[in-house]
Order: C-alpha cells, then structure tokens, then sequence
C-alpha cells in the first residue's frame, strides 16, 4: 500500500488544483490532503482565503479521488504530519520546486508540473474586473 500526501489551500478552487490532486492519487493507492488554515494562507499569500477552511475541507473531502484529508496549520510542521500519516511520497506542484527536498530522507519527494494559464490570483483579478 503506497500512500501519498500532498498540501495546498486550495482556495477558489479550480481545474489546476483537480488535476495536481488527480495525478497525485494516480502515483499511489490513498491519497491524504493537508488543507492549509485559514491563518496559514494570510501568512503565505499576505491575504486571507476567499473561501474559509470549513468550505475548503468539504470540497476536498468530497473528491472521490481523495482518501483523507486534514487540516496543515504550518509548514514547518511537514516532517511532522508525513511521520502521522505515514506517507511514502510527498507530492507538490513544481512552483514549490526544491522546496520541500530536505524531506528526501523520510519520503519520495516529487514535484509535478503545474497546469498552466490558472491559478487563484488571476481569477479574483479577473472577477475584481467584471
Ligand atoms: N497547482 C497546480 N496548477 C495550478 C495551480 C495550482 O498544479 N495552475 C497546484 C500547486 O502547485 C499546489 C496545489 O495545486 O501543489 C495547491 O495550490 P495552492 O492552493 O496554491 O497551494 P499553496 O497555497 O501553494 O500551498 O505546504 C505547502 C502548501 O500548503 C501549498
């Protein structure tokens, strides 16, 4: 049983954030989602979610490709929540590039690309203008 992990907050949550969930799913057998706090997404972002944690959650939570999901309050606590949820690979998008690769020695550590031309940002920026 290969089980992977991956983190985001997911917020607005859109075809990017489908696809990396989708592919992170396909590289094991349960897939295990650390959804970000609201408090951590002002800290990484400088803003806070458009959608709070609760909505976050459901929305992973009901993704049939999504075996588990729990809430990441910070990032340096990776080591931490991969040890929990005993995960043999950590899976991020590629804009987190090396990022993460100090974990080498508890899991995989692999990087996907991101599905491009979508992101959160650009969104909001495109409904602020309509
Ligand atoms: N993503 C993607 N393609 C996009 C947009 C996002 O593949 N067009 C991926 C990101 O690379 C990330 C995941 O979707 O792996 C979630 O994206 P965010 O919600 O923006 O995640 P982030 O706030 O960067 O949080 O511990 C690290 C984090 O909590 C990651």
């Amino acid at each position: 049983m290969k089980r992977v992990i991956t983190f985001g907050t997911f917020d607005v949550f859109h075809i990017g954030h489908i696809r990396i969930l989708q592919r992170a799913r396909q590289m094991g057998d349960l897939l295990t989602v650390g959804v970000s706090s609201d408090e951590l997404n002002l800290s990484k972002k400088g803003r806070a979610p458009v959608y709070p944690l609760s909505s976050r959650l459901e929305i992973i939570r009901s993704l049939r490709f999504v075996d588990n999901v729990f809430v990441e309050e910070s990032l340096e606590k990776k080591r931490e929540y991969i040890l929990q949820q005993k995960a043999d690979i950590l899976v991020m998008g590629n804009d987190w590039q090396g990022r993460f690769d100090f974990l080498s020695d508890c899991c995989e550590v692999v990087y996907l690309p991101r599905t491009p031309s979508i992101s959160t940002t650009e969104i909001i920026e495109v409904i602020k203008e309509i």
